[in-house]
């Protein structure tokens, strides 16, 4: 049977018990689907009739059929063959999938809207998550569409300001904790455990990665049921990173692809306790105390689910990269300019550490690599007008107008 299982000790867990980690050994859970369940499941359903999100992928998820979902239509978002990216950077082969594309602007929403479907499932009426922005506007709309209560605790400070527009005009109740996310994190953690009315979204919640790990699937999918070569993914918490390997994995275990992508975490270089602990070989993390950069989204010096995503790049072969605010910003605007993308700066972290690891070469040129951007744009308007060109301001007058853009003014002649 389907079912939570601890990711240390093995021990199990019913999809019906509210629980975050192992009562023996304390260590996070992940679900473990019945693939001979699943497979004769698969022979009488509809699935690849239904359009691509991620409720074409129902019979995958740990939800019981009579359950109504709580949806606002996500997944499906575009996978972006890149061709000019790819020749600036020296790649035939680059695909961006925009993760953007999702009914509140990042993938959180492919989580969310399993994770809260499976805690109206379970009867909760209250909902928590600690956030760097995006989990709280996700979860706060889809508790919104669901009719329960949704509370958010942010770090004080440096919050991108879409995030937090949306939260607020959902309705949650916004607590701005004095310190940083993993701070707020504990916390959730805590008043998730002590009120067990209050039902934890974090992505230690293994039902969120669930929904996550559609995005593995809808890129195989696009890819006409082919993993690509590389996958390259921006890394905070470490659940998504994770969640796109569960998703390769279990494609690659029902018989849908036939290899397996190398799964390639990027944090910024002053948050990146994952790259540090595969750079040296380690099997723990060394936590950050006081994470720093520009893409606020990853501010994150303590990912809960590391141990998920030290495994995944192990076991595919991957690796992780550090890069720069400035190599990040450039990155934003590189793949605005030429792809027509418009990504918030977290999101640019995997295109910023693509061109990185293909000029140090570790990805060869003829890789099939697919970088996704977790997050849209608008998210952090505020650093896009920071970093690009002003607007100019000029007089309500034809000349004014022409002589900005640098335009001959023509002579009409009189007859
Ligand atoms: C745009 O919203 O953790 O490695 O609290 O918003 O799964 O944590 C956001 C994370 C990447 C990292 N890109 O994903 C939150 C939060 C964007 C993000 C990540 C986040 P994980």
């Amino acid at each position: 049977m389907t079912h939570q299982e601890c990711i240390n000790c093995k021990t199990t867990y019913g999809i019906d018990e509210i629980i975050y980690f192992c009562k023996k050994c304390g260590d996070i859970l992940e679900i473990k689907l019945d693939f001979k369940e699943l497979s004769e499941t698969l022979k009488g359903s509809d699935w690849l009739s239904k359009p691509l999100s991620v409720w074409r992928y129902r019979d995958f998820m740990p939800i019981h059929e009579a359950t109504k979902v709580v949806t606002l239509n996500e997944g499906g978002t575009g996978l972006h063959r890149s061709e000019r990216l790819g020749a600036e950077l020296g790649l035939k082969n680059l695909y961006v999938k925009n993760e953007g594309e999702n009914p509140t602007g990042s993938f959180k929403d492919r989580g969310m809207t399993v994770g809260v479907t499976k805690a109206v499932e379970l009867g909760a009426r209250h909902v928590i998550c600690a956030s760097t922005g995006n989990t709280s506007a996700s979860l706060a709309a889809y508790a919104a569409r669901a009719g329960i209560k949704c509370t958010v605790l942010i770090p004080s400070g440096k919050i991108a300001y879409g995030k937090l527009s949306q939260a607020m005009i959902h309705g949650a109740k916004v607590l701005q904790v004095k310190g940083n996310f993993d701070q707020a994190l504990e916390f959730v953690l805590k008043l998730a455990e002590k009120h067990k009315d209050i039902y934890l979204l974090n992505s230690i919640n293994p039902f969120r990665i669930e929904g996550q790990k559609s995005l593995g699937y809808e890129i195989c999918e696009q890819l006409n049921n082919q993993a690509p070569d590389r996958i390259i993914i921006p890394v905070g918490n470490a659940g998504n990173i994770s969640a796109v390997w569960k998703g390769m994995t279990e494609f690659h275990t029902l018989g849908f692809i036939k290899t397996l992508p190398k799964m390639t975490g990027i944090q910024a270089v002053g948050s990146a306790p994952i790259v540090q602990a595969i750079k040296t070989n380690s099997d723990k993390i060394i936590p950050v105390e006081h994470p720093e950069t520009v893409a606020t989204a990853i501010r994150i010096g303590a990912p809960v689910s590391w141990k998920k995503a030290v495994n995944a790049i192990h076991e595919s072969n991957g690796t992780a990269e550090t890069v720069t605010d400035e190599e990040i910003l450039d990155a934003q605007k590189i793949l605005a300019r030429i792809e027509g993308i418009f990504v918030e700066p977290a999101s640019a972290s995997s295109i910023a550490g693509l061109k990185k690891l293909v000029k140090n070469g570790v990805i060869s040129k003829d890789e099939r690599v697919v970088c996704i951007t977790t997050g849209h744009g608008l998210k952090d308007p505020d650093t896009a007008v920071k970093m690009s060109e002003k607007p100019v301001e000029v007089e309500a007058e034809m000349k004014a107008i022409e002589d900005a853009l640098g335009l001959k003014r023509q002579v009409i002649l009189a007859r």
